[in-house]
């Protein structure tokens, strides 16, 4: 512990790793533009400078602090090197602010507007860049990159991953994939969490609204939606409601008044999930079998394992993922004329994850060789759709899903926080359902938001080792432990994404750790609030087993052989 004196207030520090986070605890907000304190410190944007007392700047996000230091955040000189710094960016950077799909949330333009840049002196003499639309998930405009090196890190880093990295010197800098490849042609999973740290409109979500819209205005089509677990807990916070708290029935309320016919939880199919993945793994259990099984909800993750451990690839699930098993149940549903009067029937999934548009145009969870989730839409994509449509979110009463496929168990919407599907998965594996019994699940040792976490549970005459990982950069360190030895399990939980769907590359960026930790409560209180907490004792299973799903469980519910 120290003391030091920032703009003449004694400020304390104890563990905090630089000056800037002693700045901020000090509740001073300074800028930056590369700092994240979940990667490593780079340095390079500089408008975190502070002065000391001596005269000396110094960038306080590589400083470590120490007692006695007296630094001042705000004075002329660096106000005025800050200003210089973001004009010398602009100078470099395409400033298409109105029509960039970023504006409005762009780190750069709001810091432009606080530095009072009102005039760029300087010509942008920078070569204009194609745009790489290669991937079905994100875009990449290299015009707009500020070289912060954000996406290079959250990729490296987190993911494990590495598929962007600087290429040139000085002023012909770049951020690219090696060779100038098409992202599509690299390792990139998808994940989109280059997305969600890069400031500015470089790197983008692919965006399918105008393919929702013009579904929309088609008499002859019904619309039918599927909202998955997480988004529900990030909608709020951007139209002044509480941070984390469920809006599921406003959303079923705000995709109602926009036109579509039918909206459904996909923590629904989630429930099939759990039924199908849990009796997959008893089985293999039995057989000894292709263990560790490794979840296959989370598309990252299987490109991941495909591209990285190809020597596991029979380990994956089976499963579709429960996006997949309920746009094959949808479809399935309206193939009978009975029910489809005559309509053609388009699946929208709104989904937390970029990843998900790619796994919707992987063929092997094609059913007959057709589409069956036509559209994928992220959450940020909602949002801007419900501003769009000018409806008042906020005021909007909740209403409840649709039917045939309306109800959901708690175990299913409990998906979008890591360690939610093992949990539902024991949850099923459980005879009894009492409070006690639950309990005992979710406190031995699934929840939590560590990106490592081991399980050991007495089942039958074995003792289960699971494992539970988020952040492929994690999942890569399991991998070479399993592949090594040092460590066998008989389930690995793994979503690309650190803390789980929840942090999806499709949720609104910019969450801090108090939006991190709501996103999670919000999705445990909904789960604390439903009545049926166990997939098996969701009442609409059975029948849909016994009915629909006769016969082509494994057609509409598992992934063809690829
Ligand atoms: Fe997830 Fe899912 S939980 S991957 O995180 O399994 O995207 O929310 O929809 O499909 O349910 C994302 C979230 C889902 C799926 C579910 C799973
Ligand atoms: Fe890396 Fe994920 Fe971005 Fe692809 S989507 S470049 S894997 S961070």
């Amino acid at each position: 512990m120290g003391y030091m004196m920032i703009d003449g207030r004694k400020v304390e520090f104890t563990d905090e790793r630089n000056v800037l986070s002693v700045i901020r605890k000090a509740g001073i907000s300074l800028p930056t533009l590369c700092y994240h304190s979940e990667v490593s410190t780079f340095g390079a944007c500089r408008l975190c400078t502070v002065e000391d007392d001596r005269g000396r700047t110094f960038a306080s996000c590589s400083e470590e602090p120490r007692d006695g230091m007296v630094i001042y955040t705000n004075t002329g000189k660096i106000k005025k090197y800050r200003k210089l710094i973001v004009e010398l960016l602009l100078a470099a950077h395409c400033r298409d602010c109105t029509t960039c799909v970023k504006s409005g949330e762009c780190v750069l333009q709001e810091l432009a507007h606080r530095m009072g840049v009102t005039n760029v002196r300087f010509e942008n003499t920078r070569e204009i860049r194609p745009l790489d639309t290669s991937s079905p998930s994100i875009v990449r405009d290299p015009n707009k990159c500020i070289l912060c090196g954000d996406c290079v890190r959250a990729c490296e880093e987190i993911q494990g991953i590495g598929a962007l990295g600087f290429a040139f010197r000085g002023t012909e800098a770049m951020v690219m994939p090696a060779f100038d490849k098409p992202l599509a042609e690299t390792d990139c999973v998808n994940c989109g969490q280059c997305r969600v740290y890069c400031p500015t409109g470089a790197i983008s979500i692919k965006t399918h609204m105008d393919e929702v819209w013009d579904a929309l205005a088609d008499k002859d089509t019904r619309v039918v939606a599927q909202i998955a677990p997480a988004v529900r807990v990030a909608v709020g916070d951007s139209f002044g409601l509480t941070k984390g708290r469920s809006v599921m029935g406003k959303i079923v309320n705000v995709l109602h008044r926009m036109g579509f016919d039918e909206v459904y939880d996909t923590a629904f199919s989630a429930d099939l999930t759990v039924m199908e993945e849990s009796e997959e793994f008893l089985e293999r259990l039995e057989q000894n079998e292709n263990l560790p099984l490794l979840t296959s909800c989370c598309p990252a993750w299987v490109k991941f394992v495909h591209d990285q451990y190809p020597e596991f690839v029979e380990n994956i699930s089976s499963c579709r993922s429960p996006q997949g098993m309920f746009s094959a149940v949808i479809k399935e549903y309206y193939r009978s004329p009975k029910n489809s009067g005559g309509k053609k029937t388009i699946v929208v999934s709104v989904m937390p994850c970029t990843a998900k548009k790619m796994e919707a145009i992987r063929p092997n969870s094609f059913t007959r060789g057709k589409q069956d989730t036509d559209i994928v839409i992220t959450t940020t994509e909602l949002i801007r759709m419900i501003r769009n449509s000018g409806i008042e979110f906020e005021t909007l009463d909740p209403e409840a899903c649709d039917m045939p496929f309306g109800f959901s168990s708690g175990g299913g919407m409990i998906f979008g926080v890591t360690g939610g599907v093992t949990e539902a998965v024991l949850r099923r594996m459980t005879e009894g359902h009492s409070k006690v019994e639950l309990d005992a699940i979710s406190e031995c040792g699934v929840r939590g938001s560590e990106g490592i976490k081991e399980v050991t549970l007495p089942y039958n005459d074995t003792q289960l080792n699971i494992c539970i990982v988020s952040g492929l950069a994690n999942a890569r360190t399991v991998m070479e432990r399993v592949r090594n030895g040092e460590a066998s399990y008989h389930l690995i939980e793994v979503m690309a994404c650190r803390r789980g769907c929840i942090m999806g590359g499709g949720q609104p960026p910019r969450a801090g750790d108090r939006t991190k930790a709501a996103r999670e409560k919000g999705l445990y209180n909904a789960d604390n609030v439903t009545i049926i907490k166990k997939s098996d004792e969701n009442p609409l299973i059975a029948p849909l087993y016994d009915g629909l799903l006769k016969g082509k469980v494994h057609q509409l519910l598992h992934n063809q052989e690829s």
